[in-house]
């Protein structure tokens, strides 16, 4: 299937700090951040700087940047941890490890501004907890999924076995994990790990399409649902309701939403339209 989306806007590289990243290719078109997975030889394999540079990339967006689009270089979107750093490793500097791609993918999820992952050839291990910790995932048709821990003798060590079960269920992760079973494109969409499917080749102009929109969004409501959806979701029903009440209050009277409420009263504003 195939989506109407806008040519790509030209992005600019990076300046500064972000764009002294060298496994991150960083650049930017309006509100819009583009974050490139920049290791094709190692399929984008994750070591321990690339997870630095990730997280030093996240916390230090410019203020003018209001959406995230992060994609793979090459002919996957990444091959997870980077197998070779596991070597050797004594329990102690293991569990720090993890716990320094938790930051890492902390300040994605919540983070200042929504992410949009696109998606192609292979998501998998560290990968696909990567691409779990964005907000919206869009696929090519070359993407696949999988979950390789559990023949490599490991564990998820990256936020998967917080993030992707809330996304496709305890059940299905226990598959992906205990029979090394790949989900295709269309297999992930339907288990929930892809919001779109695209073409091969669209995804990058979806992602853009999408993080664009996402952008225009009063960001108020857009720290709403990256903050208050995924812990309402963590709370009891009394406790979710009492959050949304406190979070609704806060977003309703900002001056933002004042104005678009307005707009939309005086006839200025667009309708809501099935696209
Ligand atoms: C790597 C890695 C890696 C590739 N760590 N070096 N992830 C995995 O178990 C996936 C392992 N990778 C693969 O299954 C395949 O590489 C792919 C299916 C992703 C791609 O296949 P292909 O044929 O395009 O590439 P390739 O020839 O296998 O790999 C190209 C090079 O990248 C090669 O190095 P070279 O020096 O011989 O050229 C590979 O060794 C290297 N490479 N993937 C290190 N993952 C926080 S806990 C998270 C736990 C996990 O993520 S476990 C899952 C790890």
């Amino acid at each position: 299937m195939s989506f109407n989306t806008a040519p790509l806007p030209a992005f600019t590289p990076a300046q500064g700090l972000l764009g002294g990243l060298d496994l991150l290719a960083v650049s930017y078109a309006g509100a819009v951040a583009h974050l490139r997975l920049n290791r094709p030889a190692k399929r984008n394999a994750l070591n321990d700087p690339f997870i630095q540079q990730l997280h030093t990339a996240f916390v230090n967006l410019p203020e003018t940047i209001k959406a995230v689009v992060v994609s793979g270089e090459g002919d996957h979107f990444c091959a997870g941890l980077d197998l070779s750093e596991l070597v050797e490793r004594d329990i102690g500097s293991g569990v720090l490890h993890s716990r320094m791609w938790h930051a890492a993918f902390d300040a994605i999820q919540f983070g200042r501004v929504p992410v949009v992952a696109a998606l192609h050839g292979a998501v998998v291990g560290g990968g696909l907890e990567l691409a779990t910790s964005c907000h919206i995932r869009v696929a090519e048709a070359s993407a696949y999924y999988g979950l390789p821990e559990g023949q490599r003798g490991i564990f998820v060590g990256g936020g998967g076995s917080a993030r992707i079960p809330r996304l496709i269920g305890v059940a299905r992760m226990t598959d992906l994990m205990m029979t090394g079973r790949v989900y295709d494109a269309g297999e992930g969409q339907a288990a929930g790990l892809s919001h779109y499917v695209v073409a091969d080749g669209e995804g990058l102009a979806k992602a853009v399409t999408l993080a664009t929109r996402i952008a225009s969004n009063a960001p108020m409501s857009n720290f709403a649902v990256m903050h208050a959806l995924p812990r309402i979701a963590d709370q009891s029903q009394s406790d979710g309701l009492f959050t949304e009440s406190l979070m609704a209050a806060v977003a309703e009277s900002t001056p933002d939403a004042q104005d678009r409420l307005r707009a939309f009263l005086e006839g200025r504003a667009g309708k809501v339209v099935k696209q």
